[in-house]
């Protein structure tokens, strides 16, 4: 029989939001920092219960995880889709048993907007545009070849970046992309696609990396080729994690787009907001800055990722 009197701390419980994550996987600096942000925020001294999957950069693992978060009851979905399309049936069964659904660093193509309630994350077009008018203006000033290291095939920031890149060069005649290929994200195929590029092709100039990871897989395969990266191609990436950071002040790298991955305190503000039937913003953007090499010596002793 309840008293009327509430037990010790008997209130907290119920006030505690139930998270479903959904994580991509664990292919790149840039996702242990954005990992690392998301489970130091979504904690119990804050709030909140976070059950947290990682995907291994597969679809069909993060459908299964969206589905069994819907079964447990969940109060919030949160993920970072993997690839772009091929959502609007699960999330559809999230909407009919009435969990509400964030989305954290990378775009569905849906287009019914009603299946998610906010899309936090970084412009990826903006990054590839950055990056390309830095190319343009600082090394196409005479005819150069540029091979692009693409991230995981269907994902936003693939898209994207390449989209962007190329807008942003394309009235410069100096730009050539001889090769595209995708390199997942990961280091390890990074340079396996860097070694096949350098066999197909002895003028290479420029590396475009979609990541800081490729890049510098792109970096071991030059110098195992006996080139000097930096120098005799140059080589420019999207993120500024540490690893890159650090590359980029001893020279190896040429230029970085920054893509901040420290999400998880505006994701904690989302979904408080979401659970308390407040307003908000369907579409928040991230800024980022970029770095050529005398920025990144500064920059980097203060860096947080
Ligand atoms: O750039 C890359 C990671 O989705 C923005 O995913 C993210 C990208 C990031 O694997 O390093």
């Amino acid at each position: 029989d309840d008293d009327g009197t509430a037990a010790p701390g008997g209130g907290a419980e119920t006030d505690t939001i139930v998270v479903g994550f959904s994580q991509v996987g664990s292919e790149s600096g840039w996702r242990a920092a954005n990992t690392k942000s998301i489970q130091d925020t979504l904690t119990a001294e804050n709030g909140f219960e976070l059950k947290f999957s990682d995907a291994q950069q597969k679809q069909e693992n993060q459908i299964q995880a969206i589905r069994s978060y819907i079964a447990q009851g969940v109060d919030v979905i949160a993920f970072s889709p993997v690839v772009q399309s091929g959502w609007d049936g699960v999330l559809e069964e999230a909407r009919d048993a009435g969990i509400p659904v964030v989305l954290t660093d990378r775009a569905v193509d849906s287009t019914d907007e009603t299946l998610y309630e906010s899309f936090i994350g970084s412009d990826f077009v903006l990054e590839g545009e950055m990056m390309g008018e830095w190319v343009s203006e600082n090394l196409a000033t005479e005819p150069i070849k540029v091979v692009e290291l693409q991230g995981t095939t269907g994902s936003a920031p693939a898209i994207d970046r390449k989209t962007g890149f190329e807008t942003a060069t394309a009235d410069n005649p100096n730009v050539e992309i001889i090769a595209s290929q995708t390199g997942n994200f990961t280091r390890t195929e990074g340079k396996q696609v860097m070694e096949g590029f350098l066999q197909a092709h002895s003028d290479i100039d420029v590396v475009y990396a979609h990541n800081d990871d490729m890049g510098l897989g792109a970096i071991e395969a030059i110098e195992a080729a006996g080139m000097v990266p930096g120098v005799d191609i140059k080589i420019v990436t999207i993120d500024a994690v540490k690893d890159g950071m650090q590359a980029l002040v001893d020279g190896k790298i040429n230029y970085i787009v920054e893509c901040n991955p420290l999400l998880g305190p505006d994701l904690a503000d989302i979904i408080k907001a979401v659970v308390a039937g407040e307003p908000v913003e369907k579409r928040i953007v991230v800024k980022d800055e970029a770095f050529d090499q005398a920025a990144a010596t500064v920059a980097l002793p203060d860096r947080e990722y």
